[in-house]
């Protein structure tokens, strides 16, 4: 009897949850945010579309670049070079911005996967170089763990944003190797978001190794022509920043 009681006075409050949340909906309905969007259209939950997937796929052009790729991958310059004429191509295809990735079994030399920065084109703020690598590669060994794969190797035409600095230790990768650097990467208009100071050595304590400025000019003049040629810059907040 007092169990029913119970369940009666739980399904009440939550009855009043809900006509509480309906009468939000109903007061917010169709008032502008400060950036013109609708914040609330007052629609039933039900009402809503909510998507139940989104895609990262390369280009069709880049299957057929790394076919035609004959140059050896056994040093991390050999890597490196790979990773900038993908990022050039990139550019040119006009499929992204002008950042690639590449993600290589460090002992075998094999190429596991391929990424291209694709923001614009997937509409997705994620789709960076490496966060495409890194799914990629993930996809490509049929699990999100990559150190169960040996050790893999992430080489990237540009140190890692703040986003992709994260994703790196939690993606199984043992090593980074970077060409340009931030400094490059924001002097083309790009926000890079803010790393610890001693990013590099964060990542050393993970036991993860850390290779910086590897074929640095050529993968800083990529950058700097994407910017001179004044290149499509995605920055979400670009110029209202809070200081
Ligand atoms: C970026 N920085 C890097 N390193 N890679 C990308 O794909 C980027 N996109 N925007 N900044
Ligand atoms: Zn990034």
């Amino acid at each position: 009897m007092r169990n029913s009681l119970r369940t009666i006075q739980k399904q009440q409050t939550v009855r009043n949850k809900l006509r509480t949340l309906r009468v939000i909906c109903a007061k917010t309905k169709g008032r502008l945010n400060s950036g013109g969007g609708i914040i609330n259209q007052g629609l039933k939950h039900t009402d809503m579309h909510i998507s139940n997937h989104c895609k990262i796929e390369l280009p069709g052009w880049v299957t057929d670049f790394v076919e035609n790729w004959h140059e050896p991958l056994s040093t991390t310059s050999q890597r490196m070079k790979l990773a900038i004429a993908l990022s050039e191509e990139n550019i040119r295809q006009q499929t992204g911005g002008p950042f690639a990735a590449v993600v290589v079994n460090e002992k075998t030399s094999e190429l596991v996967s391929v990424g291209i920065n694709l923001v614009t084109t997937a509409g997705l703020s994620i789709a960076h170089a490496e966060m495409v690598a890194l799914s990629l590669a993930q996809a490509a060994i049929g699990e999100w763990n990559l150190s169960h794969a040996g050790h893999l190797q992430l080489v990237t035409s540009c140190e890692p944003c703040a986003m992709c600095f994260g994703a790196v230790p939690w993606s199984g990768v043992k090593s980074l190797i970077c060409g340009a650097r931030k400094k490059d990467a924001e002097a083309a208009g790009f926000d890079e978001g803010d790393k610890p100071d001693h990013w590099v050595r964060s990542l050393q304590r993970r036991g993860i190794v850390v290779q910086c400025g590897v074929l640095k000019s050529e993968a800083a003049a990529v950058l700097a022509s994407y910017g001179d040629n004044g290149g499509a810059i995605y920055n979400a907040n670009h110029g209202q920043e809070n200081n």
